[in-house]
C-alpha cells in the first residue's frame, strides 16, 4: 500500500496494448492533430481577457476577447456564462457569439443528458462583487455559489474558479490557471495553405468546417497525485473516444467502449471535488506530474500555499459546457454529478441476480439443457442469454428458424420457473431489401448519412450495413415501436435486450468506427456526437421495452457503449476482457470507476471473454463477480464450454457457493440499488468513499465496499496462500462466513481459502439477507429474511431494507416498504424509513424475519422479547450457519417471525 495523501480517480476505463491489441489501427495523440496542437501549447499562452462582466438573467455573463485586438484584426469574442445551482454546482458555458454574423454552423451542444429537474435548481444570481487582488492589478468578479463557496472570474488573464468564501478563501477547482485555454472558432473559408482534410491509414476525414477544437487546463486543489490504475503508462493522455478495441489490455489510458468526461479528486485535508465536461466529441485528458510547469511559474499566478493537481482537457469539437462540483465529501460529489445527469434506474429484481451467457447458446435444445443442468446441480440463476447467432443472418428482431423454431414456447418454459431470457439487438442494420427494418429505415430516411449525403454503408456482422440515426427523437420513437410484441415476432414479456457494438463498431471504418464526417439529423457531424451514439441507442431500446408494456414494467437493457446519463437506461459491462488474472484484477477499478460516474449497474464478464480460464481463475472470478452489481458469466464462441458444472464436483460446489452468496445478499443489493436510484451513490464503492479521511484507503482498488456494510477483497493471483486485507476505520470487522472479529485500521494477513474470498461486515451495520436456497430470485419473493447485526464498540448498529414489487414503476408512487433497523441498548427496533402515508399504492408484503444473528455481543442473554406482541422467542448460541468453517459462537434469535412491514422491537434479555 502506498502513501498518497489524495487520489484522483479517472472516469474512464483502464485499457490498452500487450499481446493482441492492434495498436496501429488506432490513433495516438501525435496522430490526432487537435491533441498534438493542444499539447504543444505553452502555459500562459492564452491571451484572452474577460470583458463586460455583468449579471444578466440570473447568470454571470462576460465576453472573452484577445488582450491585443487591433482594427485590422478585430476580436471575435467568445461568450462566457456562469450559473449557479443548488447543492454546490457551478456551470460554465463558453461558445462563439451567436449575435455576430451568424456562423456557418451552430456548434453542437449535447441535448438529452441534463435532467430537467436540474435546470429547476438554478439559483438566480443577483449581485456581482468586484475585487482587486495582487496589489490592485487584477480584478475579479465574484458571485455567491452556495454556503461557504464563491464562484470567481479573474479578468486578466481570464481564469474561472471556485473557492471557499472570502478574498483569501482557498481554491477548490479552477479553469485556465495555467493559461492553456484555446477555442478554435469556425472560419468562413480556408486560409491559404490550410488543409482541412485529415488522413489516418486508408481513411480521409473531409472536415468541411475546419479545425474546431477546444482545450483548457483544470486544476484540483488539495489533491496530490492521481492513481492511474495498475501499470498505466502516462506518455499518452487518457483518451475518451468510444471504440471497439479487440482484445484490449488491462493497463492503458487508451479509449474503450464508453466515455464519461468526469474527474473527481480526493484529499485528506479538504475532501473531494469534481469536474464534468458535457461534450460528446473525442476528448483527451492529460494529468500532469508535479512540477511540470515550473519554468513558467513567473508568468502564471498560481497559489503556492496549496497542493494542486493540474490537468489538460482537449476536445475535437462542441462547446464548453462544464460543471464544477464542490463536494466536499466523496458522496457529495457523486450526488452533485448525478443531480445533473440523473441517477441509476432501479432495475427489476431479477436483473440483479445471476445471468448465464455465452456466444452462443446454439439452439433450443442447448437452452433447455443448460437450464436443466442448473437445476440438476442446484445452482441458482435467473437469466439465459442469446447472442448474435440466434438471428436469421444477423437481422436483429428475427430468429434462425432452424435453430429456434419456437422462441415463444422456449421463453414461456423458462418463465414458468421464474426465469427470463435476453436477446441481442445491435445497431448495424443489414442492407437487405427483404428485411423489414432496413426497408422502413431506408424509405423513411432514418439512417446516418455519409459525407456525400447517401445512407452510410459500413461493414459489420450482418455484412453491408447501415446505422439508425438515434439522435433524432422521431427515429428513436420508431425504433422503440420495434419492441412491441406484435412487431418483435417471437418475443414475450420475459424477454429483455442486450445492445452490443453501439460505439458504433464498423469493421471497415476508421479505427473500427464511423467516419467523423458522417452526418446525423440536423447536419450534426458524427465527430461532434460520436461518444453519445451508443447512449442514444441504449435510450431508444430502453424506451421500447417500457412502451411494450404500456409503461408499466421497468426495462432491462445491457449496453456496451455508454456516456453520461447511461445510468438512466440500464446496465453496462466492461466488454471483451480476457481470461487472465490481470483482467480479473482490473475489473474492480473498472466497475468502481463506473460507479463513481453514476453508472452503478455494471460488471465484467465472469471468466473473461477471450481465452479459457483455468479452473482456479474461473472459481475466483465467480467469488469476486458475485459482488459486481451486474453479475453475468460470458464467453467467446471459440472458448471451451465453461458452465459451472463442467469442472468436477468440488469446483461446482465452489461456484454454486459463490452464486449462492449473491442470492442470499439480494435483499441487501436491492436496497443498495434503490439507494443509487434515490441518491446516485453507487452500489459498490471505493474504500475512500466510506472512509474519506483514512489515507490508507486512497490508493486501494483491490478491495471495495458493497454499500456501507460489506468489504470485499479479491484474490488476484494463482495458488495464493495468503491474502492481505486492509480493514479501515476504528471499528472492528466481522468475517462474513465465520463471524470472527478483526481489528480496524490494520492490515491482516489471512490464509487464502479455497472456498471464498475475504468479505467482512463492518461493525455498526445491519445487513438483510434471504438465506433459503432457491433456483431463481423469483422463487425467493415470499421467503423470510435473516438480519445480520454487527455491533460496534458502543454495542449498536443500524441498517435498512427496501422492498417493492421488483418489477413495475409503482414504487415511484410510493408503493414500497422501506424500513430502518436500529440496535442499541440490547434492543432492535424496526421503523418506517419511507413516506409516512403511501396512500392507495401501498406495497403489501407478508414476509417475515425468520432469524436474527448478532455479532459482537459480549454478554449471553437467555431470551428475546418481542413488542408490541409481548411474545418471547428462543435464542441460541453456536457457530454461524454459513458453510465455511469454525468461528466463534454467535447469538441467533430464532423464528421471531415479525413482519417486515410492521413496527416492532425485540429486546434481548
Ligand atoms: O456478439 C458477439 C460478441 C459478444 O459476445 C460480446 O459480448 C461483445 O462484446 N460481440 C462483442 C461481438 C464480437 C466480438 C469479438
Amino acid at each position: 500500500m502506498g502513501k498518497p495523501l489524495s487520489t484522483l480517480v479517472f472516469l474512464l476505463l483502464f485499457i490498452n496494448c500487450v499481446y493482441s491489441w492492434k495498436k496501429d489501427e488506432f490513433r495516438n495523440c501525435n496522430q490526432t492533430p487537435f491533441c498534438k496542437r493542444a499539447r504543444s501549447r505553452k502555459p500562459g499562452s492564452c491571451s484572452l481577457i474577460a470583458a463586460d462582466v455583468s449579471i444578466s438573467d440570473g447568470d454571470l455573463v462576460a465576453k472573452l476577447i484577445p488582450k491585443e485586438s487591433s482594427q485590422e484584426n478585430p476580436a471575435k469574442p467568445l461568450v462566457l456564462t456562469i450559473s449557479a445551482y443548488q447543492d454546490g454546482v457551478m456551470r460554465l458555458k463558453i461558445d462563439e457569439d451567436q449575435t455576430l454574423a451568424p456562423p456557418r454552423k451552430k456548434r453542437f451542444e449535447v441535448p438529452d443528458v441534463i435532467v430537467p429537474e436540474f435546470l429547476n435548481k438554478k439559483l438566480w444570481l443577483q449581485r456581482l462583487k468586484e475585487e482587486r487582488i495582487e496589489g490592485g492589478l487584477v480584478i475579479s468578479s465574484v458571485v455567491y455559489l452556495s454556503e461557504g463557496y464563491e464562484g470567481v472570474i479573474r479578468h486578466d488573464p481570464f481564469e474561472v474558479f471556485v473557492r471557499e468564501s472570502g478574498e483569501n478563501g482557498k481554491k477548490v477547482l479552477s479553469l485556465n490557471s495555467n493559461g492553456l485555454f484555446d477555442f478554435e472558432q469556425l472560419k468562413e473559408n480556408k486560409e491559404d495553405n490550410e488543409d482541412w482534410e485529415e488522413k489516418f491509414r486508408t481513411h480521409t476525414d473531409k472536415r468541411p468546417y475546419g479545425p474546431q477544437s477546444i482545450s483548457f487546463d483544470v486544476s484540483f486543489y488539495d489533491a496530490d497525485f492521481p492513481t492511474k490504475g495498475p501499470g498505466v503508462d502516462d506518455s499518452e493522455p487518457y483518451r475518451l473516444f468510444n471504440l471497439d478495441v479487440f482484445e484490449y489490455a488491462h493497463d492503458s489510458p487508451f479509449g474503450l467502449y464508453g466515455s464519461v468526461p468526469f474527474m473527481t479528486s480526493h484529499g485528506k485535508s479538504r475532501g473531494s471535488s469534481g469536474f464534468f465536461w458535457l461534450n460528446a466529441a473525442e476528448m483527451q485528458i492529460d494529468v500532469f506530474s508535479p512540477g511540470w510547469n515550473n519554468e513558467y511559474s513567473s508568468v502564471l499566478m498560481l497559489p503556492t500555499d496549496q497542493k494542486r493537481v493540474d490537468t489538460l482537457w482537449m476536445s475535437e469539437a462542441g462547446v464548453v459546457d462544464a460543471f464544477f462540483f464542490i463536494g466536499p465529501k466523496p458522496k457529495d460529489v457523486v450526488r452533485q454529478y448525478t443531480s445533473v445527469t440523473g441517477t441509476s434506474a432501479l432495475p427489476q429484481s431479477f436483473a440483479i441476480a445471476y445471468h448465464q451467457c455465452r456466444w452462443n447458446y446454439r439452439d433450443e435444445e442447448d437452452v433447455y439443457n443448460v437450464d436443466a443442468k442448473f437445476d440438476e446441480h442446484d445452482i441458482p440463476y435467473d437469466v439465459l442469454w442469446l447472442d448474435i447467432e440466434h438471428t436469421d443472418g444477423k437481422r436483429y428482431f428475427t430468429w434462425d428458424k432452424m435453430l429456434f423454431p419456437n422462441p415463444e414456447e422456449m421463453q414461456n418454459k423458462l418463465a414458468a420457473k421464474g426465469r427470463r431470457m435476453v436477446t441481442i439487438v445491435d445497431p448495424h442494420i443489414k442492407r437487405d431489401e427483404s428485411y423489414y427494418i432496413h426497408k422502413e429505415a431506408s424509405e423513411k430516411g432514418y439512417y446516418v448519412k455519409d459525407s456525400s449525403g447517401k445512407d452510410f454503408d459500413g461493414w459489420c456482422w450482418s455484412g453491408s450495413s447501415s446505422y439508425i440515426d438515434m439522435v433524432n427523437p422521431e427515429i428513436r420513437s420508431w425504433w422503440a415501436e420495434k419492441f412491441s410484441y406484435e412487431n418483435y415476432v417471437g418475443s414475450t414479456p420475459s424477454l429483455y435486450i442486450w445492445n452490443d457494438m453501439n460505439e458504433p463498431s464498423v469493421f471497415n471504418g476508421p479505427e473500427v468506427s464511423m467516419p467523423r464526417d458522417a452526418l446525423h439529423h440536423g447536419d450534426v457531424e458524427h465527430r461532434e456526437l460520436h461518444n453519445a451514439y451508443g447512449y442514444y441507442f441504449h435510450m431508444a431500446t430502453a424506451e421500447g421495452l417500457v412502451k411494450r408494456n404500456d409503461g408499466k414494467d421497468r426495462p432491462f437493457v445491457l449496453s456496451r457503449a455508454f456516456f453520461p446519463g447511461s445510468q438512466r437506461y440500464g446496465a453496462v459491462w466492461t466488454g471483451d476482457n480476457s481470461a487472465d488474472w490481470d483482467h480479473l484484477r482490473v475489473s474492480v477499478p473498472m466497475t468502481l470507476t463506473l460507479g463513481l460516474t453514476g453508472i452503478s449497474f455494471s460488471g465484467a464478464d465472469i471468466g473473461g471473454f477471450f481465452g479459457n480460464p483455468d479452473t482456479e481463475l474461473l472459481v475466483r472470478w465467480y467469488q469476486l463477480g458475485a459482488y459486481y452489481p451486474f453479475f453475468r458469466g460470458h464467453a467467446h464462441h471459440d472458448t471451451k464450454r465453461r458452465e459451472p458444472w463442467l469442472f468436477g464436483e468440488r469446483n461446482t460446489e465452489l461456484m454454486r457457493e459463490a452464486i449462492h452468496i449473491r442470492y442470499m445478499l439480494l435483499p441487501y443489493f436491492y436496497t443498495l440499488f434503490r439507494e443509487a436510484n434515490a441518491t446516485g451513490i453507487p452500489v459498490i464503492r471505493p474504500l475512500w468513499m466510506e472512509f474519506p479521511s483514512d489515507e490508507k484507503t486512497f490508493s486501494n482498488d483491490e478491495a471495495f465496499m458493497v454499500g456501507n456494510g460489506l468489504l470485499v477483497q479479491g484474490i488476484y493471483t494463482q495458488r495464493a496462500k495468503h491474502v492481505s486485507v486492509y480493514l479501515p476505520g476504528d471499528e472492528s470487522w466481522y468475517d462474513m462466513k465465520s463471524g470472527s472479529a478483526y481489528k480496524g485500521r490494520a492490515i491482516h494477513k489471512l490464509e487464502a481459502l479455497e472456498d471464498s474470498i475475504p468479505s467482512f461486515q463492518r461493525a455498526g451495520t445491519i445487513i438483510p439477507r434471504k438465506d433459503r436456497f432457491r433456483r431463481s430470485s423469483t422463487q425467493m419473493e415470499y421467503d423470510p429474511y435473516t438480519l445480520v447485526i454487527a455491533l460496534n464498540s458502543s454495542k449498536s448498529a443500524e441498517g435498512e431494507l427496501y422492498v417493492d414489487d421488483g418489477k413495475t414503476f409503482e414504487f415511484q408512487q410510493g408503493s414500497y416498504i422501506h424500513r430502518r433497523f436500529t440496535f442499541s441498548n440490547g434492543r432492535l427496533t424496526s421503523s418506517n424509513a419511507g413516506p409516512a402515508t403511501a396512500g392507495d399504492h401501498k406495497y403489501v408484503s407478508e414476509c417475515t424475519v425468520e432469524r436474527i444473528i448478532l455479532l459482537g455481543l459480549s454478554t449471553q442473554p437467555k431470551t428475546a422479547l418481542i413488542e408490541p406482541e409481548n411474545r418471547k422467542v428462543d435464542i441460541t448460541w453456536g457457530p454461524l450457519l454459513l458453510r465455511g468453517g469454525p468461528g466463534p459462537s454467535v447469538l441467533t434469535i430464532r423464528k421471531p417471525n415479525v413482519r417486515i412491514a410492521d413496527d416492532w422491537t425485540i429486546q434481548i434479555l
